[in-house]
């Protein structure tokens, strides 16, 4: 039977460097005789993905709840495909996930409880990686754009809300990494902990919130 792949998931503050991580992981990975792929959430190229990708450049508006649904809709598209490349023992690296979802949303006061309802279910990722930055380091990376959320309001409450997911997903698989360390200290460190996950992946792929 092929050994299952890791399903390892990227969070953080915008401009935390996720990306770069996402990127570079996926590329030493393959290197070292792994087989992996990156993704990313939101997919801005499905139909959600371009209705999404409307809101947060504030071309529409929509209201709250029907947004969040649209950026869970957006994962579920893609959760079958996740589990495919998984069981055919691919990892797979991820930007961004449902921890966004709950932050950004709950942040706006909608019920942390009805946010995580439309993700249960959904591949459970066995390690998250969450790149911790003050959100004033953050800022001064390049700035923000004109997205919706690309304020500094924002991305303070969005640091306190993924502190609450983090200690509802427990220590075990939600890892708190210093982001404000050069890129190539922090690749370092997530392979370091990517190598440790990669020897005690087993058994079927969890499941969210279940
Ligand atoms: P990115 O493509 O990584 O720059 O993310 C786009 C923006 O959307 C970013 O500010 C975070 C936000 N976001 C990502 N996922 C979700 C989600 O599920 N729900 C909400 N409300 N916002 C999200």
């Amino acid at each position: 039977m092929v050994k299952r792949g890791a399903f390892i998931v990227f969070e953080g503050l915008d401009r935390s460097g996720k990306s770069t991580q996402v990127a570079r992981l996926v590329e030493s990975l393959n290197q070292s005789g792994e087989k992996a792929v990156g993704c990313r959430f939101p997919d801005r190229t499905t139909t959600t993905g371009k209705m999404i990708d409307s809101y947060l450049a504030q071309k529409s508006e929509l209201d709250d709840h029907a947004i969040h649904l649209l950026f869970s809709a957006n994962r579920w598209e893609r959760s079958q495909a996740i589990l495919a490349d998984l069981e055919a023992g691919t990892t797979v690296v991820c930007d961004r996930y449902a921890f966004s979802g709950i932050a950004f949303s709950a942040v706006k006061g909608l019920s942390y409880t009805w946010c995580q309802s439309p993700d249960i279910g959904l591949p459970l990722p066995d390690l998250v990686l969450f790149l911790e930055l003050a959100p004033a380091a953050a800022a001064l990376r390049g700035g923000f754009g004109n997205e919706r959320y690309e304020t500094s309001e924002v991305q303070i409450a969005v640091k306190d809300m993924f502190e609450r997911i983090g200690s509802d997903v427990g220590s075990e698989r939600w890892k708190v990494l210093d982001a404000g360390r050069d890129v190539d200290a922090v690749e370092k460190d997530v392979r370091g902990r990517v190598e440790e996950l990669l020897k005690k992946v087993e058994g079927p792929v969890g499941k969210l919130w279940a």
